[in-house]
């Protein structure tokens, strides 16, 4: 072998071993807390183990992740803000909340804009789910992935809700969101905007008489204990934002910065499918403790649809003309319309 082959041979190994790097990368010693409103035993729960996990490979144990839950870290918007300002790393939490932050987040919160788990995924990981991601880093925060709140459906203490007439009057909890209270009040309730984590004492007191979160939260957070009815209504589907601080993301190496999100998307996955799969479960837990489980006929969900659909036109400007065009050419798209 003449000397050059042996040099291109001894280039190519160099190269090689490079490439092939150990399984994990060259960080630094890191700690990450993450934030979030709902009970450890929700499928956010399973994702944070699985991404921790992943974390824990890829940095062969440099870094130490731990999670708080409900609310211990404050709620939705305040853990936000303390991502913005650089005081903490990481929150899991509805988009709901946050159109305090960035309005353009209310899109999600439109009134049966979503029909199935299936249009969440194609549209949340697909361009318009980067599209809304890009929006987020002007205001010091970056997400890493989407997981799954899910579909949302009342629960209350007073009636089972059949048509549209059964909302009349009832004092439901909703999130801090002007599009959930635009929605809720023109189904004729007297809604009520607060934080997640005072839901279960309102109900527990009678301060309020409902609200309305997807199955799994109403058994995680053990809403059922203080309900006596839950509807189907599907009428939301609600992401969550698997949120990092930007000031502190931009200390990360771009090696660190891909491990986070790789392995919020490995958590994602996890997440996804350990929330449809506990859904069926939750529902059941909720039946078994006596709740009264109703569904709503066709005639009936179209005049409740038909009620609220003035509330896309009253959103628009808050949310945004191209987000709005956007969001209906993607879902046309998946809808192979
Ligand atoms: O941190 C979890 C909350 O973001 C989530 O449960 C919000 O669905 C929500 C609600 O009803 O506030």
């Amino acid at each position: 072998m003449n000397w050059k082959s042996l040099v291109a041979a001894g280039l190519a190994a160099t190269l090689l071993s490079s490439v092939a790097t150990p399984a994990f990368a060259q960080v630094s010693e890191r700690t990450i807390r993450i934030a979030n409103g709902i009970a450890e035993d929700h499928p956010v729960g399973d994702g944070v183990e699985a991404m921790k996990a992943c974390i824990a490979e890829r940095t062969d144990g440099a870094w130490t992740v731990n999670a708080f839950w409900s609310s211990a870290l404050g709620d939705d918007l305040q853990s936000a803000q303390a991502l913005r300002s650089g005081t903490l790393e990481m929150v899991i939490s509805s988009t709901s909340p946050l159109v305090a932050i960035e309005p353009a987040l209310g899109v999600f919160d439109l009134p049966f804009l979503l029909n199935n788990e299936e249009e969440a995924d194609a549209l949340l990981d697909g361009e318009f789910g980067k599209y809304m991601a890009d929006l987020l880093p002007k205001h010091n925060l970056v997400n890493l992935s989407y997981w799954e709140n899910g579909f949302r459906n009342l629960s209350n203490s007073l009636r089972p809700v059949e048509s549209l007439e059964d909302f009349e009057g009832m004092r439901v909890r909703v999130m801090q969101n002007n599009i959930f209270l635009d929605t809720f009040q023109t189904l004729g309730t007297n809604a009520q905007p607060m934080a997640f984590g005072e839901v279960f004492t309102a109900l527990e007191t009678g301060a309020i008489d409902a609200q309305e979160n997807p199955y799994v939260t109403i058994d995680t957070s053990r809403f059922f204990e203080v309900q006596d009815y839950v509807s189907n209504t599907r009428h939301a589907y609600t992401p969550f934002v698997v949120l990092f601080s930007k000031p502190i993301f931009d200390t990360y190496s771009a090696e660190e910065q891909q491990i986070l999100v790789d392995c919020s998307i490995v958590g994602r996955d996890v997440q996804r499918t350990a929330s449809r799969a506990l859904s069926s479960e939750s529902l059941q837990r909720i039946k078994d403790a006596g709740l009264e489980v109703n569904d709503i006929s066709e005639e009936n969900m179209a005049e409740i649809r038909a009620a609220v659909a003035g509330v896309y036109e009253r959103s628009a400007a808050s949310i945004g003309a191209e987000v709005i065009e956007r969001v209906n050419a993607e879902l046309a798209t998946i809808r192979g319309e």
